[in-house]
């Protein structure tokens, strides 16, 4: 195992860990932002398999998220505000009237205090964060920890913690895109997904759940066996043209399985794997990414990248019958999620 610590201007530093067989992971302390993550295909070749960008500036205030860490809360919430407790908060209007990913100056924006850590095999890089009582909105003082964690079985391991000193909403999730093609040579078409989920959220046109789960079954959501994505992507189901043309859904996630998803790349032979003891996922295929930028590798396409983005549904602050975001003041809230990268 091995840490390298780098430090850029704009007090940005670069963190990047690897392991034996050559996977190394790249995070930035500006966001938690993960930069690269590169894995060997089935012959042995190295390539980065989420979307970057060539300059590290393109990371601050990027439209598209990549690789952040998300908070407070983790997609839209409804009107920009909600109730806690009876006391209504008001948050910011980023996404219409909504708000999205934590509003303006969400955790994606914030410099997280960085440590990196090393054991034998193991390699990776802590990082936290105190927002205060009211930041864009939210009740509560918050201390919250990101751990990356790379070990020797290609696994990264992504551990969320946070304490409130007032009962408020909160769940945090990564924003990578992966892409196993490798240095984003094809979009995700021909990847195949599998998600272990019987239900999904319905979402109206401003991608705001309506408050009713529907059965997968007989729906293009039914990816409970590994489907090739392209023809999905193109369906003319009504939810999928609302995301325009893709996915963009929260899956309730099957609890007693070791597998949560399963993303394929046939023609790198490379395989992902996802666990976690978070209730559900965005799944999300870049149906909206934001050119502009210079990507690293690639030129902008739809569908370049897709998310993975485990957490509770903001739906549960308007509606009853959703995963809870809501944390108890002094209780800790701790959540896991695994990525193992294999090949074929
Ligand atoms: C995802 C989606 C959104 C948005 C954003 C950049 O989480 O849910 O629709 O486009 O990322």
């Amino acid at each position: 195992m091995n840490i390298k610590e780098d430090h850029l201007s704009n007090d940005f530093k670069t963190f990047t860990f690897s392991n034996s067989h050559g996977m190394s992971v790249q995070a930035l302390n500006q966001g938690g932002i993960i930069t690269e993550i590169n894995v060997p295909d089935q012959t042995g070749t190295i390539e980065n398999v989420v979307l970057s960008y060539q300059d590290y500036e393109d990371y601050i205030e990027d439209p598209n998220y990549f690789g952040a860490i998300i908070g407070r809360v983790a997609g839209r919430i409804e009107a920009a505000s909600f109730q806690i407790n009876g006391e209504e908060f008001q948050l910011d209007q980023n996404d219409g009237v909504n708000s999205l990913h934590g509003g303006n100056r969400g955790f994606h924006t914030k410099k997280w205090d960085a440590s990196p850590f090393q054991t034998e095999d193991s390699a990776g890089v802590v990082f936290t964060y105190r927002s205060p009582h009211l930041e864009g909105g939210y009740p509560g003082n918050i201390t919250a920890a990101v751990t990356y964690t790379l070990n020797n079985n290609n696994q990264l391991i992504i551990d969320y913690s946070a304490v409130s000193d007032h009962d408020t909403p909160i769940t945090l999730t990564n924003h990578s895109y992966f892409n196993l093609s490798g240095n984003m040579q094809r979009t995700i078409g021909n990847h195949e997904v599998q998600i272990n989920s019987d239900g999904f959220v319905e979402l109206d046109e401003n991608l705001i759940p309506t408050g009713k789960i529907l059965d997968v079954g007989n729906t293009v959501f039914d990816l409970r066996k590994s489907a090739p994505l392209e023809p999905l992507l193109h369906s003319s189901d009504k939810q999928i043209q609302l995301a325009n043309g893709g996915f963009d859904h929260y899956f309730l996630l099957n609890p007693n399985s070791n597998k949560h998803a399963v993303v394929k790349d046939e023609e790198s032979g490379r395989i992902l794997e996802l666990q976690t003891n978070q209730q559900g996922l965005v799944f999300y295929t870049g149906n909206n990414l934001t050119d502009g930028r210079k990507l690293a590798h690639s030129q902008w396409k739809k569908h370049l990248g897709l998310c993975l983005e485990t957490q509770a549904s903001p739906a549960s602050l308007h509606h009853d019958g959703f995963p809870s975001v809501c944390l108890k003041a002094g209780e800790t809230y701790e959540r896991q999620t695994i990525f193992t990268f294999k090949t074929m």
